[in-house]
C-alpha cells in the first residue's frame, strides 16, 4: 500500500511557533509507504514508543492509567509491565545502556528502571515539562513542548546542551513531542499534527516533513475514539508509528529523498 501523500519538491506551509503562529514557514515535504500493520491496545495513551532489539517498549499518559510496558509487536504479547503511581502522568521514554528512562508532563521527575525487569531503582529531577524521550547512544534527548530540544547526561539527568528546533530560514518550531534518534536525526512528532519531522541534532534546522494524516484516517476508520498521531520507532531501517488509542501499529519507509 502506497501512501497518498506525494508531495516531493513541493514546499508546505505549516504554522510555526506560537510567537509567530501567524508567520507561515516553509519545510521540504516528502512521501511515505506502508509497509506493514500491527496490532496496538486502543487503551493505550501513546507517550513514548521505542524497540528495544525485537521489542516494543511503550509509555503511557493520563493520571492514574499511565504505564510502562514491553510487548511482542506481532501479537502484544505483554513481557513486563509497570504502573505509574496515579500522581503521575506519564510521558517519553528510552532506553539506554540496560535502564529506560520515563518522563512525566508536570511532576518534574525521570523515573529510571532496570530495562530487564521493569522495576523502578531511581528518580531524576528537572525543571519545567516533560514531553519526548529518546537517546543517540550517548545522551538522552528530550522535548518539553517548546521548540528546545535538551541533551541530558544519562548519569544525573543535567542538561549538557540545547538546540532549538527552527526551518532552515530561522523561524522556531515548538510543541515538539515524542521523538526518536535514527540515520543520524532526530525525529519528532508535533503535538496535534499528524505528521513527523526530521531534525538535525547539531543545529536543530527541520530537514523535512512527512505529512502521515492518512494514517490517522486509517486508525479513525476503524476506532472512531483514536486521537493524534504520537509513537515513532525506529528498527531495521524502518519506521513504526502509532497514535494516543490507536488500534494499529503501521510499519512505513520514509522517502528520504528530500527536495
Ligand atoms: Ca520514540
Amino acid at each position: 500500500m502506497r501512501g497518498f501523500v506525494i508531495l516531493l519538491s513541493v514546499f508546505m506551509a505549516i504554522s510555526a511557533c506560537s510567537k509567530e503562529k501567524s508567520e507561515p514557514v516553509t519545510i521540504p515535504e516528502a512521501d511515505f509507504e506502508i509497509i506493514n500493520i500491527f496490532p496496538h491496545n486502543i487503551t493505550y495513551f501513546t507517550q513514548g514508543f521505542e524497540f528495544m532489539g525485537d521489542t516494543l517498549v511503550e509509555g503511557t499518559g493520563h493520571y492514574e492509567h499511565s504505564k510502562l510496558l514491553k510487548y511482542d509487536l506481532t501479537n502484544s504479547q505483554i513481557y513486563d509491565e509497570t504502573n505509574l503511581p496515579s500522581a503521575y502522568f506519564g510521558e517519553g521514554i528510552t532506553v539506554l545502556n540496560g535502564k529506560v528512562y520515563q518522563l512525566t508532563w508536570t511532576s518534574g521527575i525521570c523515573l529510571v528502571y532496570d530495562y530487564g525487569t521493569l522495576n523502578h531503582e531511581n528518580s531524576f529531577s528537572y525543571s519545567g515539562e516533560g514531553w519526548g524521550l529518546c537517546n543517540d547512544g550517548t545522551d538522552l534527548i528530550n522535548s518539553d513542548g517548546s521548540s528546545t530540544i535538551y541533551f541530558r547526561n544519562e548519569s544525573d539527568f543535567s542538561v549538557k546542551r540545547t538546540v532549538t528546533v527552527r526551518t532552515s530560514s530561522g523561524i522556531s518550531v515548538d510543541e515538539i513531542n515524542e521523538l526518536e534518534y535514527a540515520n543520524g536525526l532526530i525525529w519528532a512528532n508535533i503535538w496535534g499534527e499528524n505528521s513527523i519531522i526530521s531534525i538535525d541534532p547539531a543545529t536543530g534546522v527541520i530537514q523535512g516533513r512527512y505529512d502521515l494524516s492518512e494514517l490517522r484516517e486509517l486508525a479513525v476508520n476503524e476506532y472512531s475514539g483514536s486521537e493524534v498521531l504520537n509513537g515513532i520507532a525506529y528498527k531495521d531501517s524502518s519506521f513504526f508509528v502509532t497514535g494516543k488509542y490507536w488500534p494499529k501499529i503501521f510499519e512505513i519507509k520514509l522517502n528520504d529523498q528530500l527536495p
